[in-house]
């Protein structure tokens, strides 16, 4: 039978990119997934997802979403697809948030362009905004919204002219080593054998490795109507996060066609298998999670117009796991990306093709390794 170079188990986001950088790279690649990528059974769905530079969650990631906005600038150039969107973001929290001031710092350290706005300078600026004096917002106008299922439709179509096999609707049941150093991967219709497997199946990702330190978490996003022309992305509202000083956090887009998404960070449901993954409106809560914010600082929205579940995979420290399996070098994995990842996922996927063509990579990836658990 054949033997593949590298199997990528999940190509959704990560998976995606990585199988076709590593086609790119002459590695001869099998593309596995459980369902037909983009689908919405994984943590990509929903169109947009945000791209921030200058990082709150900590300086050890700019190096990387910086690379990764090159390579999804790169990616729309070759798709001819327009898969970034320069909105700009608005991060709005208290002065003494330690996530404005990581963001601030990471600016400072890699001359992202940001701009310090106060409560009624948001206002002026962005008239929906209603903030009181303990807030202040980070204006980073190189950020903005990437679009989702494109981007992996994009990845899927370029990697497909690379002659990389896709094998979909095929849920990996086992990964087993053999003698010879090579990998067995069992789904119901066929055993496949490579040399080196990515394991890249973001919630799931403990149906195959149950001992990685993962909790995956139901999440819903919402769309509500607005006829508000200023929260528009035509209108120049940006992408933003907001967290609110009871330390709930909030996310959101710019309108686009009569909508606009905006999702909780923070909360969900605790889950361990698919079937609890309900759709939106399988919990009460599911209606309200977004009261507070626009019961008290936006302003523009009519109700809500459509909601959708999807889920994260968090680490107890909600950073990434970039790393190997740690008996078997043969193994990647990336995983736990924890709600903050898609917007990694072209530069995650390139690491991967990278480290299995043996090519090096310029990150330091050590913050990311799986034994600081
Ligand atoms: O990382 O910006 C982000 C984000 C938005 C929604 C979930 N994560």
């Amino acid at each position: 039978r054949k033997i593949y170079d590298l199997a990528i188990i999940g190509t959704g986001s990560v998976g995606a990119a990585a199988g076709y950088y590593a086609s790119q790279a002459g590695l001869n690649v099998l593309e596995l997934d459980a369902h037909v990528p983009p689908h919405d059974s994984g943590s990509h769905h929903g169109q947009t997802r945000l791209i921030r530079h200058a990082y709150g969650e900590g300086h050890q990631y700019v190096p990387l979403v910086l690379a990764a906005q090159q390579l999804w600038d790169e990616l729309g150039t070759q798709s001819h697809q327009s898969i970034f969107h320069q909105t700009g973001i608005l991060s709005v929290a208290q002065p003494t948030s330690a996530f404005l001031t990581e963001l601030e710092a990471s600016a400072r350290e890699f001359q992202i362009p940001l701009e310090s706005l106060t409560n009624t300078e948001i206002h002026q600026r962005y008239p929906n905004w209603n903030f009181a004096a303990e807030y202040r917002g980070l204006f980073e106008p190189t950020g903005g919204y990437l679009e989702s299922e494109t981007a992996i439709t994009a990845y899927l179509d370029l990697a497909r002219k690379n002659d990389v096999q896709q094998e979909f609707n095929q849920p990996v049941h086992q990964l087993r080593q053999l003698a010879n150093g090579d990998l067995a991967i069992t789904t119901p219709q066929q055993t496949y054998q490579a040399h080196q497997v990515a394991v890249t199946t973001g919630t799931w990702v403990k149906e195959l490795l149950p001992d990685l330190p993962i909790q995956s978490v139901r999440k819903v996003f919402n769309w509500f109507k607005t006829t508000d022309e200023r929260l528009t992305e035509a209108a120049g509202f940006p992408g933003f996060t907001v967290e609110l000083t009871n330390g709930d956090t909030y996310y959101g887009f710019p309108g686009i066609e009569g909508t606009i998404k905006i999702g909780r960070h923070n909360g969900g449901q605790p889950i361990d298998h698919p079937d609890e993954r309900t759709p939106f409106g399988s919990y009460e809560q599911d209606y309200h999670e977004i009261d507070p914010l626009l019961d008290h600082h936006l302003t523009g929205t009519a109700g809500l117009d459509h909601g959708g579940a999807c889920s994260y995979d968090l680490t107890l420290d909600q950073d990434f796991i970039i790393d190997y399996l740690p008996d078997n070098r043969n193994v990647q994995i990336v995983t736990g990306l924890s709600g903050h990842g898609f917007k990694f996922a072209s530069v995650l996927g390139q690491i991967i093709a990278n480290r299995a063509a043996e090519k090096s990579t310029n990150f330091d990836l050590t913050p990311f390794q799986l034994n600081r658990f």
